[in-house]
C-alpha cells in the first residue's frame, strides 16, 4: 500500500497560509490510509458530497439503487478480501435498508462497516422531529458486532480504526459507524487532522491455538476408525487454502464442504464425501469441524441426521471443532476437543503435529463411502442426461455445471429455494471462494449485490443462478450492472413462482395464489432496458449458447431460463422446516 496524501479541503481559513481539512476529507483519508479503496453506497443527505469527494480522491464508488444491495455487496467484498467492505447510506430509511445486510453479514461472519449519515443529535435526542430522525446507533447495536458514533472531526481516525478492528479481528462481523451530518463540515487544521488518523497495525492478529488443545484433537483423530472433516465458510474465509488441502490429503480423511466451502478442494476430489452426506454424518465416529458451526445447516449436530434416535437425541460421534470463537464450543453438543484459534494457525499446528507419521483411515470406511458415492453420482449422471421439455432444474443445471467446469475462475452467486439447492448439489466448484450464496439465514436478496461486488473486487466473470422470486429482491440492480459494465451473467430460473408456479387460489377468486407470479414473465427484457444483453432460453442448447456468449463477451447479460413450473418442491430441500396446516379449511 502506498502512502496516502491527505485530502486538503478547499475552504481556507482567513489566514491564507494555514490549511484546514474537514470531516468529509478525514473520513476518506482514514479509509484510504487503511487500504480501503472501494465504497458501496447510495447518495443523499448528508453523505452526497462524501461520495463525490471519495471518487475525486481516486476511490471506487459503486452507487446502487437500494441500500440493502449495497450492504450485501460490502459484506461479500469483505468475505472475499478479508478487508471490511464499506457500505455508505443516508440517515433513517437508508440506514434501515442497509441494516438488513449488516445483520446478515454479522450472522455470516462477513467483515463489513455500515457507515450511515445521521441527523442532528440534539434534535434526535429530544425527539423534536428532524429530517430523517432516528436514534440509529441504538437500533444498530443489537444487530451487529460493534457500533460507534463519531461526534468530532478529530475522532474520525480513532472511530475508523475501532470500526476496522472490530470488523476483521477475531470472528469477523458487521460494524456500524454513525456519522452525524454536522461532523462532515467540521473543520480542523490539516496537519493536526493528518496526525489524528490511525493506520491500523495488524487488524486481524493471528490467534495461535494452545499446543495441548491441538494434541488433544490430533490424538482423538488418530483414535478414530471413521473420521470425517467438515469444512465451513470460515475455512474458506481464512485463505489458508494450501494448508487445508494439505491437511485433508495428508490425513486421507473424507471431507464434506459446506455450501460456501465448496471448491476449497475441487468438488471432484477423491476424498469428497458430499455425494454420500446422509451416510457419513450418522456413521462417522469422530467429526472435525473446520470453521463450520453446528447450526441448523448441520441439524445442530444431533437428531436423526447424526444417527440420534429422535430429533433431539445425540448420535454417538465425538467432535473436534476448530473455530476462532471460544464461545462457539458446546453451542449444541459436547465438543470433545475444542481448538480455538484462527483457521490458518490451527491447521498449520495440526500439520506440524502429524508430521511424525499418520495412518490413513481404515479402508472399510473409505470403501463404504465410495460405494455410496459412486452409486449416487451414477444416479445423478443419469438424471442430468435427460432432456425434458420444458427444461427442469437438472437439465438446465447440467449446462451451468459444464460452464463452470470450463471457467473455474468464474464466481457463482446463487439464491432461491430449488434454484439454490439443485445448483449446490449439481454444480461442482473447483477453486476456493467461488461460490457465494444465501449463507446462514438462507436469505433472499443477496443476488445482485453479491454479483456486483464479486465482479468489482475480483475482475472475474460472475454467473448468478437466481430463482425468479429470489431475483426479484434485488433485480433493479441490473441497471447498476449495466452502468458499471460488469461481466455478470444472470440466469433467472423462471418457474413462475416461489418454489413452483402451480398453486391456485382455493376460493376461485381473481387473485392468484400467494406463491405464483405473472406466467411467462420475460426477465430478459429488464436487462435490455438498460443496454445489456437479454436472452430468452427455453432449451439447454439455448441456455448453453447464451452463457458461452456472455462469458466470451463479458457483457452484462440476463438469461430468462424457462423451467417447468411443476418441477420444484415446497421450500426446496428444507421442506421439513416448513410448518403446514393439517386443518382442511
Ligand atoms: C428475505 C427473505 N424473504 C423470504 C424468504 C423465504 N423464501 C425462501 S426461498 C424463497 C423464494 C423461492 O423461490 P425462487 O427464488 O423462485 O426459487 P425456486 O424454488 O422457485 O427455484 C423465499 C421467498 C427468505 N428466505 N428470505
Ligand atoms: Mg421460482
Amino acid at each position: 500500500m502506498g502512502t496516502v496524501e491527505p485530502q486538503v479541503a478547499t475552504t481556507n481559513t482567513s489566514d491564507a497560509q494555514s490549511q484546514v481539512t474537514d470531516g468529509f476529507h478525514l473520513v476518506i483519508d482514514a479509509l484510504r490510509l487503511n487500504g480501503i479503496d472501494t465504497i458501496f453506497g447510495l447518495p443523499g443527505i448528508p453523505i452526497t458530497d462524501l461520495t463525490r469527494k471519495a471518487q475525486a480522491a481516486g476511490m471506487r464508488v459503486i452507487s446502487f439503487r437500494h441500500e440493502q444491495n449495497a450492504g450485501n455487496a460490502a459484506a461479500i467484498a469483505g468475505f472475499l478480501t478479508q478487508k471490511p467492505g464499506i457500505c455508505l447510506t443516508v440517515s433513517a430509511p437508508g440506514f434501515l435498508n442497509g441494516l438488513a445486510a449488516l445483520a446478515n453479514a454479522t450472522t455470516n461472519c462477513f467483515p463489513m462497516i455500515l457507515i450511515s449519515g445521521s441527523s442532528e443529535r440534539e434534535i434526535v435526542d429530544l425527539q423534536q422531529g428532524d429530517y430523517e430522525e432516528m436514534d440509529q446507533l441504538a437500533i444498530a447495536k443489537p444487530l451487529c458486532k460493534a457500533a460507534y458514533r463519531v461526534l468530532h472531526a478529530e475522532d474520525i481516525g480513532v472511530g475508523m480504526a475501532r470500526a476496522i478492528r472490530a470488523a476483521v479481528s477475531g470472528r469477523p462481523g458487521g460494524v456500524y459507524l454513525d456519522l452525524p451530518a454536522k461532523l462532515f463540515a467540521q473543520t480542523m487544521d490539516a496537519e493536526a487532522g493528518k496526525k489524528s488518523l490511525i493506520k491500523v497495525v495488524d487488524p486481524a492478529p493471528k490467534q495461535i491455538p494452545a499446543p495441548e488443545a491441538v494434541k488433544r484433537a490430533v490424538d482423538l483423530l488418530r483414535s478414530s476408525k471413521k473420521p470425517l472433516i467438515i469444512l465451513g465458510k470460515g475455512a474458506a474465509y481464512a485463505q489458508a487454502d494450501a494448508e487445508i488441502k494439505s491437511l485433508i490429503e495428508k490425513t486421507g480423511i473424507p471431507y464434506l464442504p459446506m455450501s460456501m466451502a465448496k471448491g476449497l478442494l475441487p468438488d471432484t476430489h477423491a476424498q469428497s464425501a458430499a455425494a454420500a452426506r446422509s451416510y457419513v454424518l450418522p456413521e462417522a465416529d469422530v467429526v472435525m469441524l473446520v470453521g463450520a458451526r453446528l447450526n441448523w445447516l448441520l441439524s445442530q449436530g444431533k437428531g436423526k441426521t447424526w444417527g440420534g434416535k429422535d430429533s433431539k437425541a445425540w448420535g454417538g460421534q465425538k467432535f473436534i471443532q476448530i473455530d476462532i470463537s471460544p464461545q462457539e464450543m458446546d453451542s449444541n453438543v459436547r465438543i470433545d476437543a475444542p481448538v480455538v484459534g484462527d483457521i490458518g494457525s490451527c491447521v498449520s499446528a495440526f500439520l506440524n503435529e502429524i508430521k511424525s507419521g499418520w495412518a490413513k483411515p481404515p479402508s472399510e470406511w473409505l470403501n463404504a463411502i465410495n460405494e455410496r458415492k459412486n452409486k449416487n453420482l451414477a444416479k445423478m449422471t443419469e438424471t442430468l442426461a435427460k432432456n425434458p421439455v420444458p427444461m427442469n432444474f437438472h437439465s438446465a443445471l447440467n449446462v451451468v455445471r459444464d460452464i463452470i467446469k470450463a471457467n473455474p475462475d468464474a464466481i457463482l452467486v446463487n439464491e432461491g429455494a430449488n434454484a439454490l439447492d439443485f445448483t449446490r448439489s449439481i454444480v461442482d466448484m473447483y477453486k476456493p471462494r467461488k461460490r457465494l450464496d444465501v449463507g446462514t439465514w438462507g436469505i433472499m436478496g443477496i443476488g445482485m449485490g453479491f454479483s456486483v461486488a464479486a465482479a468489482v473486487v475480483s475482475g472475474q466473470p460472475v454467473i448468478a443462478i437466481e430463482g425468479d422470486s429470489a431475483f426479484g429482491f434485488s433485480g433493479m440492480e441490473v441497471e447498476t450492472i449495466c452502468r458499471y459494465n460488469l461481466p455478470v451473467c444472470v440466469v433467472v430460473f423462471n418457474n413462475n413462482g416461489v418454489y413452483r408456479g402451480t398453486d391456485v387460489n382455493p376460493t376461485g377468486g381473481p387473485d392468484v395464489a400467494p406463491t405464483v407470479f405473472v406466467k411467462g414473465a420475460r426477465y430478459d427484457k429488464l436487462m435490455e432496458a438498460f443496454g445489456g444483453m437479454g436472452v430468452h432460453a427455453t432449451s439447454p442448447a439455448e441456455l448453453r449458447k447464451a452463457m458461452e456468449e456472455a462469458i466470451r463477451s463479458k457483457k452484462p447479460t440476463l438469461i430468462n431460463a424457462v423451467i417447468d413450473e411443476t418441477a420444484g418442491t415446497e421450500s426446496g430441500r428444507i421442506t421439513s422446516l416448513n410448518p403446514t396446516s393439517a386443518k382442511k379449511k
